[in-house]
């Protein structure tokens, strides 16, 4: 075993003669960075640090068909407040000659493992960042302005220059294209990059992007205040399926097949006044839920759920406390006090005050992206429409914004019946990389892109996801659960 994997890096090692070896690595000189190990890892032999469990990812053990790869560690420090950590995976064989960088979730404070192996098995340098601090939570925002921004931004460009700078070292070539795959957190970040950082890639995924974040957690906390501080307006979670029920019943028709989908939403005009399993007090909370959040000059502050999302309803208003995101930004980077209580949440005066201590900072919300356009980049969005955390309509809100110039450049698509970034019991498994690869390096837009469902572990259900603002279209005859019997129109 010891000889054959010394052989396949002694291999490897011949096949890019011009680069570096991974060892020496260490010794790489980059500006307002520290290279902190630089070593070989055999195949299947990577085992993560017990604490990259929010990483999320595939499966219990994503990481043992991984190949052998050079796995760098760094240390970015582009303020003196900065404590940004990356990591940087060299496949050492195989390369195929591309880079891509992978997000996070959440509040970060991970390196996002679990993705990075999967680019690696892909043939891709990759490369992940904890965004700049180690905290599960927003605490480490708390008096520490610039680690506020290395979250929001600036970790991620950091760590995609320095990671180009060590393919290239590597290698002795940078990479020939560049993408940025991510989701939630990671959603977010991707439009951040395109915004702000227009030429650090040539293809971005942008998967259910938390985003414009402050509004994101107003919302949720004045839906959450409203449902869990009065109990008589608390909706016990074990009525949601009732409550889904009767959604599906009412709307899955609307988009042409009872397939206990709701795959157009925006047709769905729920009355949840004849759901007699609830109190008239339970039903103003399920409108609210369904409905956007206005302030009271009437300015939507962000869209509420759409029907179809019932059975994730918990995010949300599930309690016992609004969702912990949405606390901790008011908690540490709105008010910067550690005591301050959601129950005081004023939206009216308290969104105002959010977006003025953000002005631009994580919200990433400029529609302006020609310059990204006119590079080639290209952006290719999706969402859930039962996305449980973050309401799927704020996708559509960002693609409607675009320009018809820029939209060229940009596809956004909706997944019937997909939770946050997977799940759910619409098709939610599907190859966005292949899509965005096809389409920068062959100029081919993605036109429709096959999900599958799968129960337990057998795909009993294939159907194409298609460009917002197009639909998947019944043919009229075969079985509803195959995509061939639909088409994009
Ligand atoms: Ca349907």
């Amino acid at each position: 075993m010891r000889v054959a994997i010394s052989l396949a890096l002694v291999i490897a090692s011949a096949a890019r003669a011009a680069g570096a070896t991974c060892e020496s690595l260490a010794s790489l000189s980059l500006p307002q960075a520290a290279i902190t190990s630089a070593q070989n890892v055999a195949p299947g032999a990577f085992t993560p640090p017990s604490t990259s469990s929010r990483g999320g990812g595939r499966g219990a053990n994503p990481f043992k068909d991984l190949p052998a790869f050079c796995r760098v560690a760094a240390t970015l420090a582009p303020t003196s407040d900065s404590d940004i950590k990356i990591e940087v995976w060299l496949p050492a064989s195989g390369w195929n000659g591309k880079f891509q960088a992978v997000g996070n979730g959440g509040w970060a404070g991970v390196i996002s493992y679990p993705a990075m192996a999967d680019a690696l098995r892909r043939g891709y340098a990759t490369a992940s960042t904890d965004t700049g601090h180690t905290s599960a939570g927003g605490s480490f925002a708390l008096g520490h302005p610039e680690k506020f921004i290395d979250f929001a931004y600036r970790s991620e460009h950091e760590m995609t220059v320095k990671a180009k700078a060590l393919v290239s070292a590597f290698y002795g070539n940078a990479p020939k294209v560049s993408y940025w795959n991510g989701c939630s957190t990671g959603g977010r970040q991707g439009l951040a990059e395109v915004q702000r950082y227009p030429d650090d890639f040539d293809g971005v995924i942008a998967g259910a992007q938390a985003n414009p974040r402050t509004h994101l957690n107003a919302w949720q906390l004045t839906i959450g205040k409203a449902a869990l501080s009065d109990p008589a307006a608390f909706i016990p979670p074990d009525k949601y399926r009732l409550i889904h029920t009767a959604v599906v019943d009412q709307c899955d028709a609307l988009d042409g097949v009872k397939d206990g989908l709701v795959s157009d939403p925006t047709k769905c005009r729920f009355d949840p006044s004849h759901l007699d399993f609830l109190t008239p007090r339970q039903i103003e909370t399920v409108r609210a839920v369904l409905s956007p959040t206005k302030t009271k000059k009437g300015d939507v502050i962000f869209p509420g759920y759409v029907p179809g999302a019932e059975l994730g309803w918990a995010g949300l208003i599930g309690g016992p406390e609004p969702t912990a995101t949405a606390i901790d930004q008011f908690k540490f980077v709105v008010f910067k006090d550690p005591t301050w209580d959601w129950r005081t949440f004023d939206l009216d005066r308290d969104v105002a005050v959010a977006d003025k201590v953000d002005s631009g900072t994580i919200n990433a919300i400029n529609p302006h992206i020609e310059p990204f356009v006119k590079h080639g980049g290209k952006l290719l969005m999706y969402h859930g429409w039962a996305d449980q955390l973050v309401g799927a309509l704020t996708s559509v809100n960002y693609y409607d914004s675009l320009s018809k110039d820029v939209r060229s450049s940009v596809r956004l698509f909706m997944v019937p019946g997909m939770g946050h970034c997977g799940g759910g019991e619409g098709p939610n498994t599907f190859d966005m990389v292949s899509a965005i690869e096809q389409w920068v390096e062959q100029g081919k837009a993605p036109a429709r892109i096959v999900a599958s469902h799968a129960t337990g572990g057998v795909v009993d259900r294939t159907r194409p996801l298609c460009p917002y603002p197009q639909l998947a279209v019944y043919s009229g005859s075969g079985s509803i659960d195959e995509a061939a019997n639909f088409v994009c129109r």
